[in-house]
């Protein structure tokens, strides 16, 4: 299972690092894979989605379903 999130304001290395910690902390299992160019972050695993939305807003990159 996987869910595409854009994730707009996620600019470089270190917007990748702090956006896949904060899933991280929510969704420990799942692996993510984050596009820069195309600011996108893919979610591979079974998570709550809305955790990690909510997770991400808390960080200063609010995502959004692709
Ligand atoms: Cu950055």
């Amino acid at each position: 299972m996987a869910t595409v999130l854009n994730v707009d304001n996620m600019h470089c290395g270190g917007c990748v690092k702090s956006v896949t910690r904060a899933i991280k902390n929510v969704a420990p299992a799942v692996e993510v894979v984050a596009d820069v160019a195309r600011r996108t972050v893919e979610i591979r695993g079974i998570a709550d989605i809305k955790a990690i939305l909510h997770a991400l807003d808390d960080a200063g990159f609010p995502g959004r379903p692709a």
